[in-house]
């Protein structure tokens, strides 16, 4: 099959970036995905809660944007053929209790310790994946252009 080059937002949440950084930044590149901008930072309450609106109903939602906020969280866009579900994939499933038993070598199965504080966040399709990373980014769409070979070539 052939896939488009496709764009997803990626994040390393805080429970991840103060320990596993590194593994994960190299387990992105061993993959071949090109990380096309990336941004440390710590999400403002009001930015978490729009980052999550659509779970502003669920009992669990201010657990959820109290952890987003509680320490720096790695915004990456991730860009490859079919980036969205490769990236998916990679993360495992919610819970890692789950992912432990159905995708072992998942991020969330090796790094995640509960459901909430899951190590990582992926777009789950590509409308979202344009949502994220213009909410999260601004409009990048003049500042980078991927070359060939997939690397970002500023101008
Ligand atoms: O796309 P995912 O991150 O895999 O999962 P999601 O979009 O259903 O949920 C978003 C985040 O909300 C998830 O990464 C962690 C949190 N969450 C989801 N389900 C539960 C949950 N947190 C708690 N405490 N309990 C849940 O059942």
């Amino acid at each position: 099959f052939f896939f488009p080059k496709q764009q997803t937002l990626a994040v390393i949440k805080p429970d991840a970036l103060e320990k596993h950084k590194e593994d994960i930044l190299k387990e992105i590149q061993d993959r071949g995905f090109s990380v096309t901008q990336l941004k440390e930072m710590v999400l403002p309450r009001e930015m978490a809660e729009e980052f999550y609106k659509e779970h502003s109903e669920q009992p669990f939602f201010s657990q959820l944007v109290e952890f987003m906020c509680r320490g720096p969280c790695l915004m990456l866009i991730l860009t490859k053929e079919n980036a969205v579900e490769e990236w998916r994939a990679m993360m495992g499933p919610t819970d890692p209790a789950h992912a432990k038993e159905t995708s072992p070598n998942s991020i969330r199965a090796r790094f995640a310790s509960d459901i909430l504080q899951n190590s990582v966040h992926g777009s789950s399709n590509e409308q979202h994946a344009m949502e994220k990373i213009q909410f999260i980014f601004g409009d990048i769409s003049s500042e980078a252009e991927l070359t060939s070979d997939g690397e970002t070539d500023k101008t």
